[in-house]
């Protein structure tokens, strides 16, 4: 089998989403998720210019060794752009292998570990009142774990709270990219965010009960000791994970951070490679790998990096935001599916738009995804609908201090 041709598709349904479908001459095609949230057009360029032009003429079922080239070829080496290339590669050359052999991807994976794969929603809100109605509307949606994000008094626009209940009231959608000429500056106190988050998990404990599993994102916003004294102070709440407590560049940050407090600790979906995780996995400083497909050079390179987590019974908490495409989604849930050490799976749900561009196998019953029993990753790719939905110019917000410095956002 050969490669003939590989077409990069930039379409915004809901939102923007890059995508590479890989074409063989016997007819099999394969795609891949190369969404670089806010930096698309990076990742589209890095394809169709000097990813594409490889392709040609190769044995679509090499998948490691192709893996390999375009790592290594390129010289210069990880960073999200490339990483997200090398992803919609390689998850487009498994969808056409799984195609192949008429098997739903998992299967090439080693089978399923599992009859499902329990997912998580983001609930949000500016006051106790809206939190408790979205945690709600969660539920009744058949999630049985929940993410929560709050307003902090004092402060404008905080990361995940949904600006307000969507239309229809039946969900609290939250898409931080904002289809503007400029990002949207927000505003940030990691002081009165410490005073008031711990309040509102003892209220969402005390109305919902101790056995609801709950997560938190801190979002990179602290330093070692004040992510070391959130994570103490919300002990008593039973945290499925605090997330991105500190800006992880530094791992050797979450060793202050780990001496401290027991409350699980999720990192890595801004990281891109195996080498982000080397110190925090080997010793043993977080609970959970939240890398996303899309972003850590695909199938190949996430399974390795999950069984090397595997041996230090760390799990996977694989990232699963709006800005996954639904071929990204469906690339987590298979893996999800195979590996031993499964975690949870991030699942914030596509608009109908997206859901018409990417036409979807997967199922989700009783808080539990499925991929479905499709030949391949179970998506494929309305070209016409894709078609109308043009590239728009998006960004993700920036924070600044009130004094005007730049924080993380
Ligand atoms: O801010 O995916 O855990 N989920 C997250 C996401 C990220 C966005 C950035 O593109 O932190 O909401
Ligand atoms: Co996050």
């Amino acid at each position: 089998m050969k490669i003939i041709a590989a077409d990069v598709i930039v379409t915004s349904p809901d939102r923007n989403f890059v995508t590479l479908r890989i074409t063989t001459d016997e007819g099999l095609t394969g795609l891949g998720d190369g969404t670089l949230n806010g930096r698309e057009l990076s990742v589209a360029s890095y394809l169709a210019d000097h990813v594409v032009p490889l392709l040609i003429g190769r044995d679509p079922h090499r998948i490691e060794d192709t893996w390999q080239f375009l790592y290594r070829s390129a010289y210069w080496r990880r960073g999200p752009v490339t990483m997200a290339a090398i992803a919609a590669v390689d998850v487009a050359l498994w969808d056409i292998k799984a195609k192949a052999a008429g098997m739903p991807l998992y299967q090439l994976l080693g089978g399923a570990s599992r009859n499902g794969i329990m997912a998580y929603g983001h609930a949000s809100g500016r006051d106790l009142p809206e939190l408790f109605d979205s945690i709600r509307r969660h539920l009744e949606m058949g999630y049985r774990s929940i993410r929560v994000q709050t307003s902090v008094p004092g402060l404008n626009a905080v990361y995940g709270v949904a600006s307000q209940p969507s239309t229809g009231g039946k969900r609290y959608d939250y898409e931080p990219a904002q289809r503007t000429a400029l990002p949207a500056e927000e505003d940030w106190d990691t002081r009165a965010y410490l005073r008031h988050l711990p309040g509102v998990f003892e209220a969402v404990r005390n109305e919902f009960g101790p056995e609801l599993p709950l997560l938190h994102d801190g979002h990179h916003r602290m330093t070692p000791i004040e992510a070391a004294r959130l994570g103490k102070a919300l002990e008593p709440y039973d945290l499925f994970w605090l997330e991105d407590c500190t800006p992880a560049e530094n791992q050797e940050a979450l060793r202050l951070v780990r001496r401290h407090t027991t409350t699980p600790l999720a990192i890595g979906e801004v990281f891109n490679t195996v080498w982000d995780y080397q110190t925090l996995i080997r010793e043993q400083l977080i609970d959970y790998v939240r890398s996303a497909v899309t972003h850590t050079g695909g199938i190949t390179a996430m399974r390795k990096l999950l069984d090397f987590a595997a041996q230090y019974q760390i799990k996977s908490g694989i990232h699963g935001p709006t800005d996954i495409s639904p071929v990204g989604m469906a690339a987590a849930l298979h893996l999800d599916l195979a590996i031993h050490n499964f975690g949870i799976q991030e699942y914030m749900q596509h608009g109908p738009a997206t859901n018409e561009v990417f036409r979807q196998s997967f199922t989700f019953t009783d808080g539990y995804l499925h991929p479905g029993e499709l030949p391949g990753l179970g998506v494929e790719l309305d070209e016409q609908a894709a078609a109308r939905f043009p590239y728009q110019p998006a960004y993700l917000p920036f924070n600044r201090l009130k004094d005007g410095t730049v924080h993380d956002w």
